[in-house]
């Protein structure tokens, strides 16, 4: 049985993912940690902060951990906000984490994001190998952090891997200084207020996938032969791509009366507009069977299903 560690575990994606995990691979052998210290959690938990690379290398070692999912890291627009601090961040507690996977010979995964492309990636249908300049920091983390890893599979042969995420939603856990929060935000908004203003311009598109999706990649790409690997890390992935008003439009089928107006938000319009509106997965479903379950109709329903019985 695998024994994971995982950074980031309060995170929008680590809650759920250790939960996911946990009920995969068993409770106690999924150690949680995280910068913030909560009073109850079932399983193993400790407090990291991956900067503190004394400390990862520590716990992964006394728990025998053999395999890391590094989650930690700044989003997009946070990112933006405190440059220097998102790349001590980023890049530290990336290289930290690869650092400890090589020392204890661990697997390795850690996520990519739509945020690796820039505005002279060709827009639709972007390939998995491309032009990839981001404007944003968080870009630049993450097209470092995707050479990172190859450097680590190449010269140490790390078994490292890795996907790049587009924007994730999800009723669990709300995203913290993304650009693609609105796709969360207006589906919690729709049901608390019955209407939504959205700081992403009509008609700007991009790439979102629905929570359960995200989870059953990471765990069939860490599960699949590394013999078909031939991209391992940075595989791109995406369910749908929308923009506001289509997301509008599928919440008024639910409720009729959900109305929304656009307060355009520039740094994030910025953001949005410099990535892709969608791209291309095919590499991952020829390498490792990637295949997402839910669209945005199919989302929606849950979602609101969900979220009304969370809200209530
Ligand atoms: C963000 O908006 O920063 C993230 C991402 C697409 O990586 N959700």
């Amino acid at each position: 049985m695998k024994k994971i560690m995982v950074t980031g575990a309060l995170g929008q994606i680590g809650s759920e993912l250790v939960e996911k995990l946990r009920h995969t691979y068993g409770v106690d052998n999924v150690l949680a940690t995280d910068i913030r210290k909560i009073d109850q959690h079932e399983g193993p938990f400790e407090v990291l902060d991956v900067t503190d690379g004394k400390r990862m290398h520590a716990l992964a070692h006394d728990f025998g951990a053999d395999t890391m999912i590094h989650m930690a890291a700044l989003l997009s627009a946070t990112a933006e906000k405190n440059p220097v601090f998102a790349w001590n961040l980023n890049m530290g507690g990336l290289m930290n984490a690869l650092e400890v996977a090589r020392e204890l010979d661990m697997q390795f995964f850690t996520p990519s994001s739509i945020g690796a492309f820039g505005p002279s990636t060709p827009k639709d249908n972007t390939p998995q190998d491309t032009l990839q300049r981001p404007t944003t920091m968080y870009g630049v983390n993450k097209v470092a952090g995707e050479l990172l890893c190859d450097y680590y599979y190449t010269r140490y042969r790390l078994d490292t891997r890795g996907v790049r995420f587009p924007g994730l939603i999800s009723y669990v856990t709300p995203p913290g200084g993304g650009t693609t929060d609105y796709a969360v935000d207006i589906y919690y908004k729709a049901i608390a207020e019955g209407r939504y203003t959205s700081y992403i311009a009509e008609g700007t598109y991009m790439d979102m996938m629905y929570m359960p999706d995200a989870l059953q990649a990471i765990v069939d790409l860490m599960e699949a032969d590394p013999a078909k690997l031939i991209h391992r890390n940075a595989f791109n992935i995406s369910a749908m791509s929308f923009e506001p008003s289509q997301i509008a439009a599928e919440i008024q089928k639910h409720i009729p009366s959900f109305t929304m107006d656009y307060d355009v938000d520039p740094v994030r319009q910025a953001i949005a507009d410099s990535w892709p509106n969608a791209i291309d997965s095919s590499a991952a479903i020829e390498e490792w069977g990637f295949k997402a379950s839910y669209d945005l109709e199919k989302m929606t329903v849950d979602m609101l299903e969900k979220l009304k019985v969370r809200l209530a």
